[in-house]
């Protein structure tokens, strides 16, 4: 019988466990639980209910020993670059702070004005995104970290929480911006800028670490399985970017959910002047691997659409409509920070933007959403363009997972817009790449390459093709539209 792994994947939206089992060469997934996440306003800062986050877990833990699985696995992936202080009795000293509260919104001036940009560049290879884990512990509040023993990132935090073990994972820790690139370790000048001291961070393991099982004695009032967890590429984009397919030759993928991240996976690191003066990072993958890649506003701008919009339509109601619009009828730099945390709301932020620059006002549903997907779409095939200009060849195919990749006309934009082939599925692969690392860690798959392929046997990959030739001209267009906004 197949051994039972279990995913714990947490995204800024929602959470789920995702079981998954090997049948006959193939993987099948089944969705175990699912709750909601979000930030909370609270002591002056957006923080996120990471005591509901570890309850939601337990009852998903229950629901998979109701269901017959009495011993698993588990990995833990979550958002990145946000972290829990801990004290000397091993307890949280406050709810971790999102990293769209705007605490840091002029941090990185303020930081670079005293280690210079490319000086740090040099050393990690990370884009510079004022949320970064160095600007967050830059304004953190000092009494409470000279009070800190432990600075864990939230999978880790979770992860100590129900083992008792305490480890930084290396996928999630190259996001703080405070690795070093040739040591492979937390650079010492760049803690001391912001008051840390090496050993507050626990020690740096790599993804597929055994980290121990789960203390049921802690739990006495939960019905749990036994459960050893696994310590997966924790960072959920890095598991992602395992759960990709990986088809084409120079191939690039686009992990579409709250964020697009859109990148190449490479096995040096790519941190010359176009890289910094493009801002990609190289952020670290699973097996050694580095996820060049760009952040991308992504779904954010949607989910906060749909939620403001005064009635309810699902993201496929949502699609639905849009395809009955015009694509192009206005640009927008989806990049643009405006589109964080927007205090206005998304709805007007947009509206605001369009009359701003003197464009057609989306105003429907419809149009709203065709609005978003068109430029998203539009911004994902520029990025492509800079991508294969910093590596020095063309990317021929893009793999477009997560959620997003259920947007066909998103797919099929992107297509005709890059002119490249677009391969969209599986959804849920950040789950698939945190499992795959759990198989790979139990020897029932043999490395990353074999991973992949189980990927492709198991899962409908939905290709599409570019159509339109004169979608180019729009990209043209754009292109203009983009810089003619930063000059
Ligand atoms: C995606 C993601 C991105 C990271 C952002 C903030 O969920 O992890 O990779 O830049 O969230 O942590």
């Amino acid at each position: 019988m197949s051994k039972t792994y279990v995913a714990v994947d947490i995204g800024a939206s929602s959470g789920r466990l995702m079981l998954g089992q090997l049948h006959d060469g193939k993987l099948q997934l089944q969705e175990m639980h699912r709750f909601k996440n979000g930030f909370v306003k609270e002591a002056g800062h957006d923080r996120w209910q990471i005591d509901h986050l570890i309850e939601e877990i337990l009852i998903g833990l229950e629901k998979i020993k109701r269901a017959g699985f009495s011993k698993i696995t588990l990995g833990i992936d979550t958002w990145a670059v946000d972290y829990v202080l801990v004290g000397s009795n091993g307890q949280k000293l406050q709810n971790p702070i999102s990293y769209r509260d705007n605490r840091t919104a002029n941090s990185i001036a303020k930081l670079t004005s005293e280690l210079p940009k490319d000086y740090i560049y040099k050393k990690t290879g990370i884009q510079f995104l004022d949320f970064n884990t160095l600007y967050q512990l830059f304004e953190e509040d000092k009494n409470l970290l000279a009070k800190t023993e432990k600075i864990l990132m939230i999978p880790d935090y979770i992860g100590y929480v129900l083992t008792g073990q305490a480890v930084t994972e290396v996928t999630n820790a190259s996001t703080t911006q405070m690795l070093s690139l040739r040591e492979g370790l937390f650079d010492h000048d760049l803690l001391k800028k912001v008051n840390v001291r090496p050993e507050q961070f626990p020690k740096l393991v790599d993804a597929g670490t055994v980290l121990g099982p789960i203390l049921n004695k802690w739990y006495q009032q939960y019905d749990l399985p036994e459960v050893e967890v696994i310590t997966v590429a924790t960072h959920d984009t890095a598991s992602a970017v395992v759960g990709t397919p990986g088809i084409g030759q120079h191939w690039a993928y686009l992990s579409s959910g709250t964020w697009s991240l859109l990148g190449s996976e490479l096995n040096v690191p790519e941190n010359g002047k176009k890289a910094y003066c493009q801002n990609y990072t190289n952020e670290w993958g699973a097996y050694g691997t580095y996820r060049f890649l760009k952040n991308i506003m992504g779904l954010w701008i949607i989910q906060n659409v749909q939620k403001e919009l005064p009635q309810q339509y699902s993201f496929a109601q949502l699609a639905a409509l849009a395809e009955k619009e015009e694509p192009f009828q206005q640009y927008i730099d989806v990049n643009d920070s405006r589109f964080t945390n927007p205090a206005t709301g998304m709805v007007q932020e947009l509206q605001d933007y369009c009359r701003r620059t003197q464009q057609k006002v989306p105003q429907t549903p419809g149009e709203l959403a065709m609005a978003v997907y068109s430029n998203l779409s539009l911004y994902y095939a520029n990025e492509l363009n800079i991508l294969g200009d910093i590596l020095g060849y063309p990317i021929d195919t893009l793999n477009i997972v997560g959620g997003g990749s259920n947007v066909r006309l998103m797919n099929q934009m992107t297509a005709s817009l890059a002119q490249v082939d677009v391969y969209a599925g599986p959804s849920e692969a950040t789950a698939v790449g945190n499992l795959i690392v759990q198989m790979i860690t139990k020897q029932d798959v043999s490395n990353l390459q074999q991973g992949r392929q189980l990927i492709t046997n198991s899962f409908a990959i939905k290709k599409f093709v570019p159509q339109n030739r004169n979608f180019t001209q729009q990209l043209l267009n754009y292109q203009k539209f983009l810089q003619e906004m930063k000059a």
